[in-house]
């Protein structure tokens, strides 16, 4: 057996998604997830006119050995683009293997270690009553933990924050369709920090202690200042403040954990176990954010998150509509079967997209299950796909009021 062929499907219903299809030589179809938000043509490249070609003619069920020839092969080392490509690689052949094997995913990975995955959804509003309309509906639909953001007085549109009026659903898809120049908002952390922790107060006296809340500040704030935020809103119990400052500078989480015990979410932004080494060593953080899709894949994932098992460090694998319902499956495979799980992202994708990407994951009072359909349990309707052209879409850039670039 072996690899026949490999095809990059780029796709648009709704927004933009770059899939994997690896068949072999006796028709078993395995999927990846490619997407990477604003960057997907990179990613499609780098697998069309690269990878496709020495991958065809290798043995399929050579999984690490594929891993390794495609990371250290390559000599450059690291990066989104490349660990977005090998991650749809990788998850494409573990999706085969299970197949092969007639099993889901979670099977191969040592079966599963709990009944169901529970998840968080995004609560988001532009001021308290459009949030709090949010958290009831969400608490409705059987949630029992959900990610708030909400606006800032005085500033427009920011981070997180869905238009789409009061309603359960928001529809929130942050890469804008504005031609060949991002959007740009405006942004001022000092409102910000002002602000915030008077609606975590409102949220407590409105929703009670037992709702898990988590907060995003999107990489926004400086040391100094995350460090204030996080002893800020101690008392409302958050379940995690996940980037509460740039991740890379791994040591300024020391600053932060000095002043709170506010538990830290940091990675999403990151590609493999490096960027973490400091972090995770140090016990720095609480959660590992990364995505399966932009960390090398389901064997690098395994690998970064038993070693952060080691630390007590636990998983919050990243979730948003920018993953594809494959990238999705691949991490509920993963949630299911290790032991150091911790919540799971999970943002409903729109109609559109659950007609091309035909999922088999079911969701009950705040859990998901990835299903027992054999591999991941994904499937890609090709002709669906071609009905949706790729259209340029890119993440917002942030500026503070005196117009000076920021983090977003
Ligand atoms: C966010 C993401 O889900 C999250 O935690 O940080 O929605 C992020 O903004 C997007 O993935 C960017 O494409
Ligand atoms: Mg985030």
């Amino acid at each position: 057996m072996s690899i026949a062929s490999v095809d990059v499907i780029v796709t648009s219903p709704g927004r933009n998604f770059v899939t994997l299809k690896v068949t072999t030589s006796d028709g078993v179809v395995g999927w990846g997830d490619a997407t990477l938000n604003g960057r997907e043509l990179s990613v499609a490249s780098y697998l069309s006119d690269h990878l496709a070609s020495m991958l065809v003619g290798r043995d399929e069920d050579r999984i690490e050995d594929t891993w390794q020839y495609l990371y250290r092969g390559a000599y450059w080392r690291r990066g989104p683009v490349t660990m977005a490509a090998i991650a749809a690689v990788d998850m494409a052949l573990w999706d085969i293997k299970a197949k092969k094997a007639g099993m889901p995913l979670y099977q191969l990975l040592g079966g599963a270690s709990r009944d169901g995955v529970r998840v968080y959804a995004h609560a988001s509003g532009t001021d308290f009553a459009a949030l709090s309309n949010a958290i009831a509906g969400y608490r409705e639909l059987g949630f029992t933990a959900v990610r708030v953001q909400t606006g800032v007085p005085g500033l427009g549109q920011i981070y997180g924050v869905s238009a789409a009026g009061p309603g359960v659903r928001y529809d929130y898809e942050p890469a804008k369709r504005s031609g060949d120049r991002p959007a740009e908002e405006q942004w001022d952390t000092r409102q910000y920090l002002n602000h915030m922790p008077g609606v975590f107060a409102k949220i407590r006296e409105e929703f009670g202690t037992d709702l898990r809340l988590l907060h995003d500040g999107h990489h926004r704030m400086s040391p100094i200042e995350a460090a204030r935020f996080a002893k800020d809103v101690e008392p409302y119990d958050l379940f995690w403040l996940e980037d509460a400052t740039p991740g890379e500078d791994q040591t300024a989480l020391r600053l932060i954990r000095q002043h709170s015990t506010t538990p830290l979410a940091i990675g999403e932004v990151f590609n493999t176990v490096y960027d973490y080494q400091t972090l995770i060593t140090e016990r720095l953080i609480d959660y590992v954010r990364s995505a399966v899709t932009h960390t090398g894949g389901i064997t690098a994932m395994k690998k970064l998150l038993d070693f952060a098992a080691i630390y007590g460090i636990r998983s919050g694998i990243h979730g948003p509509t920018d993953i594809s319902p494959v990238g999705m499956a691949a991490a509920l495979h993963l949630d299911l079967a290790i032991h150091n799980f911790g919540i799971q992202e999970y943002m409903p994708h729109n109609e559109q997209t659950l007609e091309v990407f035909r999922t088999s994951f079911t969701f009950d009072k705040g859990f998901l299950h990835p299903g027992d359909q054999p591999g991941l349990g994904v499937e890609l309707d090709e002709d669906a796909a071609s009905a949706f052209e790729y259209t340029k879409a890119y993440l917002p850039v942030n500026r503070l009021l005196d117009g000076t670039v920021h983090d977003w």
